[in-house]
């Protein structure tokens, strides 16, 4: 089968999930077809099976703003012809799932046409697809999707109460695969911490909804009480909130490492004691997930679909959003308790087994061959 991958190039859920499908696919003999602004992040391109096609954005002196969706729409039905795809799958409904169908329509007028699948990641629903902007041509294009996938329950639900959708939405979780989550050498933990501290770990593109105030909040409390550090990976608007954090807490300049945008994210996940996720929102929490395959337990907020990843008093712990008195005392409990922290990191680990790749992969291969029979 040949598939076409719609999807954000950056680090962040949607496009990691998206990349990660389309290699497991290639892996598995399909033929993938990545069509993006940009080489996805973590994509393989030495695989034979994995191809790459950058959506060009022509400037004009006239355009105000770059018409990237009529050049996504025109790249779409060229490739679909030119490489005879089977079907399409859209990851995050804008811009994608909108211009699928748009391109979709120009195959038609030439008597063809092409399946597709979009899967709903989260923001597109809750956030940018509420705005008035948006949700009319978000709503339409969910609807004309021939199959609808959402990551969690939590997200489904949220879909079928914001929008009027007239299709069944199947929930197909995300997945991780726990072959590149080998246990590394733990000497290098000492670059980070010494031996009697604990580390504490936030991941995130540091936008509002990750709330990374209380992060620090978080650490603050827990560092008054046990000997710790704080590494913080991932860019974004809200690095200022750190910044400024750190200038009225001078004390702790030297306990929050901030490393950016990182390679090696395994590594260093292995290295870490406590996974914070405060969010405001969260469809389902891939990055917790990717936590727990590197045996980290997780203290998070319940918003949204963490509770389907995250089990209290299991896995880790959940607060309601905001409560960063709780927050602090689970971690707190966890991290002065060594045999709890072992128990919980090995639950941690056994939940992440149920999320393998090997186990999701399947349901979406179901899913794309129900797809065909039924179009
Ligand atoms: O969390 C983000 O801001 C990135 C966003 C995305 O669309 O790339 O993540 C969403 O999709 C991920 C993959 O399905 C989910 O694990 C995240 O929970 C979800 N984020 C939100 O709902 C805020």
């Amino acid at each position: 089968m040949k598939i076409g991958i719609l999807c954000y190039p950056t680090y962040g859920g949607s496009g990691i999930v998206a990349t990660e499908l389309g290699m497991a696919l290639a892996n598995k003999g399909y033929e993938v077809h990545f069509i993006s602004s940009a080489l996805p992040a973590r994509l393989d391109i030495t695989n034979p099976n994995i191809f790459f096609h950058k959506v060009n954005v022509q400037t004009y002196p006239l355009f105000q703003y770059q018409p990237y969706d009529i050049a996504l729409s025109s790249m779409i039905y060229r490739v679909v012809n030119l490489y005879k795809l089977d079907l399409l799958h859209a990851h995050y409904a804008i811009p994608y799932a909108y211009a699928a169908f748009t391109a979709k329509q120009m195959l038609k007028e030439e008597g063809k046409d092409i399946p597709l699948v979009t899967t709903l990641h989260g923001t597109d629903i809750t956030l940018v697809g509420q705005h008035p902007s948006y949700k009319h041509a978000v709503e339409f294009s969910i609807n004309q999707s021939d199959t609808i996938t959402s990551v969690s329950e939590s997200l489904k639900k949220d879909t079928l109460q914001l929008f009027k959708i007239t299709k069944d939405i199947q929930v197909i979780t995300n997945f991780i695969d726990n072959d590149e989550f080998k246990m590394v050498s733990d000497c290098q933990r000492n670059h980070f911490a010494t031996k009697d501290e604990k580390i504490l770990i936030h991941v995130s593109n540091l936008r509002p909804v990750k709330r990374v105030q209380d992060v620090l909040q978080i650490f603050k409390n827990v560092n008054a009480k046990v000997k710790s550090k704080l590494i913080i990976i991932g860019e974004g608007p809200d690095m200022e909130i750190i910044n400024e954090f750190l200038e009225d807490h001078p004390d702790l300049i030297g306990k929050v490492r901030l490393l950016g945008k990182v390679n090696d994210l395994y590594k260093i996940l292995q290295l870490s004691d406590v996974f914070l996720l405060p969010s405001e929102q969260e469809s389902f929490g891939l990055a917790a997930l990717e936590a727990m395959a590197a045996e980290t337990p997780v203290i998070s907020s319940n918003a949204g679909g963490i509770p389907e990843v995250n089990i209290q008093g299991e896995t880790g712990y959940l607060t309601e959003i905001g409560n960063v008195e709780a927050m602090s005392n689970y971690s707190i409990k966890l991290l002065s308790d060594d045999n709890l922290l072992a128990q919980m990191k090995k639950n941690a680990k056994e939940q992440a087994l149920r999320f393998d790749l090997t186990n999701i992969l399947p349901l979406y291969e179901k899913m794309y061959a129900e797809t065909l029979s039924t179009f």
